[in-house]
C-alpha cells in the first residue's frame, strides 16, 4: 500500500479587486483544513492567485503583466510554502508565470513535503481566441496571453509516486492523460477555470459543463489508470460564474469524492497508488496491447482529413 492522503482544495470566487494576499490567506486556512485531515499533499486549481484574468482583454502589457508572478516563491506566496513546510504537506497550484527572458506561460508546480519545487507543468492546450470578439458576451483570451507549453507532459517521483500535471482545458484530450500514461504517471493533478454560460452555444446548461468535466476527468483516469484530482476554481466572479464540481476520481474511473459547494471546500481521500496496478497491468497493458503501427495520424496531422482527401 502507498498511500497519500490528498486534499482537493476546490476555491471560491476571487474577484478582480481581491489581492493576493487575501488569497493566500484562504489557501493557508485550507492547508491547515488540510492538516486537520491528515492530508499529506494538497491541490489548488488552475490561477489559484488570481481572478480567471484571461476574461478581461487588457491592451496595456504593463498592466497583463501585472497578473504573472516573476519568481515563485514570492514575498505574497512564501507564507503558503512556510505553511505547507510547517505542516509536511507537499502543494500543487497554478499561477500565471512570467520568465525572466519576458514569456508568458499557465503553469502548475508540484512540491514535496518540504515545500521544495520538484517540478513544473506549462499548459500545452490554451483554448479560447486572442483578439477581442465583440460576438462574445464575455472573452477568453488565453491564446492572447499565455504561449503553449514548453516543457511536454513531464512526470515527476515525489513522495514514491509517479505524478504529473495538466491545466483545466488539457482535461478534454486524451493525448495530454496518455503522455502522462506512457510515462506511468499513477497520479494526474489538474486546476480549472470553467466558465458556465458559453456566448458560442447559449443553450449549454451548466449541468451540462460538469458533466463534461468530470466525463473528461473519470475517462483520462480510467484509461491510464491513474488517480486524478481535478480541482475547480468557482463561484461568481465579477458577475461571471464559473463551474465548481472539484473531484477525485479512481484508477477505475469511480468518482471517489467530489464538492458540495462553488466556495472554498476541501475535498480529502486517502490514494492508494498500489490502486493502479491492476489496470496498469491488465486491460492498459500498454506494452503488450498498444498498435502503434496505426496512431501515426495522432501526431501527424492536426485537423480532420477525410479519406477521400478534402480538409475539414
Ligand atoms: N481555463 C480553461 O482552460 N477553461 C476552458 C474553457 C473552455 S471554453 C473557452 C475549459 O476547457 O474548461
Amino acid at each position: 500500500m502507498r498511500e497519500i492522503v490528498i486534499g482537493a482544495a476546490q476555491m471560491g470566487a476571487i474577484q478582480r479587486a481581491d489581492p493576493r494576499e487575501a488569497v493566500v490567506d484562504r489557501m493557508i486556512t485550507l492547508l491547515d483544513q488540510a492538516k486537520s485531515a491528515g492530508c499529506t499533499l494538497v491541490v489548488f486549481p488552475e490561477l489559484c492567485l488570481t481572478t480567471f484574468f484571461p476574461r478581461w482583454y487588457i491592451e496595456d502589457q504593463a498592466e497583463v503583466d501585472s497578473w504573472f508572478e516573476t519568481e515563485m516563491p514570492n514575498p505574497a506566496t512564501q507564507p503558503v510554502f512556510d505553511r505547507a513546510r510547517a505542516h509536511g504537506i507537499a502543494i500543487s497550484f497554478g499561477y500565471a508565470e512570467k520568465t525572466p527572458q519576458g514569456r508568458h506561460f499557465n503553469t502548475q508546480l508540484l512540491t514535496d513535503a518540504r515545500a521544495d519545487i520538484v517540478g513544473t507543468y506549462r499548459k500545452v492546450h490554451l483554448p479560447g481566441h486572442s483578439e477581442f470578439d465583440p460576438e462574445r458576451s464575455f472573452q477568453h483570451l488565453e491564446k492572447r496571453y499565455f504561449e503553449p507549453g514548453d516543457l511536454g507532459f513531464p512526470v515527476f517521483r515525489n513522495m514514491d509516486a509517479w505524478m504529473g500535471m495538466l491545466i483545466c482545458n488539457d482535461r478534454r484530450w486524451p493525448e495530454a492523460y496518455r503522455e502522462l500514461g506512457l510515462q506511468g504517471a499513477e497520479l494526474i493533478m489538474l486546476g480549472y477555470n470553467t466558465p458556465i454560460g458559453n456566448s458560442q452555444n447559449p443553450d449549454e446548461s451548466p449541468s451540462m459543463r460538469a458533466f463534461h468535466s468530470e466525463l473528461s476527468c473519470q475517462a483520462g483516469a480510467y484509461q491510464n489508470a491513474a488517480w486524478v484530482v481535478a480541482v475547480a476554481k468557482a463561484g461568481d466572479e465579477d458577475g461571471h460564474p464559473l463551474c465548481a464540481g472539484s473531484i477525485i476520481v479512481a484508477p477505475d474511473g469511480t468518482i471517489a469524492a467530489k464538492a458540495q459547494t462553488d466556495g472554498d471546500e476541501l475535498l480529502v481521500h486517502a490514494c492508494d497508488m498500489d490502486a493502479t496496478e491492476f489496470g496498469k497491468s491488465t486491460i492498459f497493458d500498454f506494452k503488450r496491447h498498444r498498435r502503434i503501427e496505426h496512431y501515426g495520424r495522432i501526431t501527424g496531422q492536426t485537423g480532420v482529413i477525410y479519406p477521400d482527401g478534402t480538409k475539414g
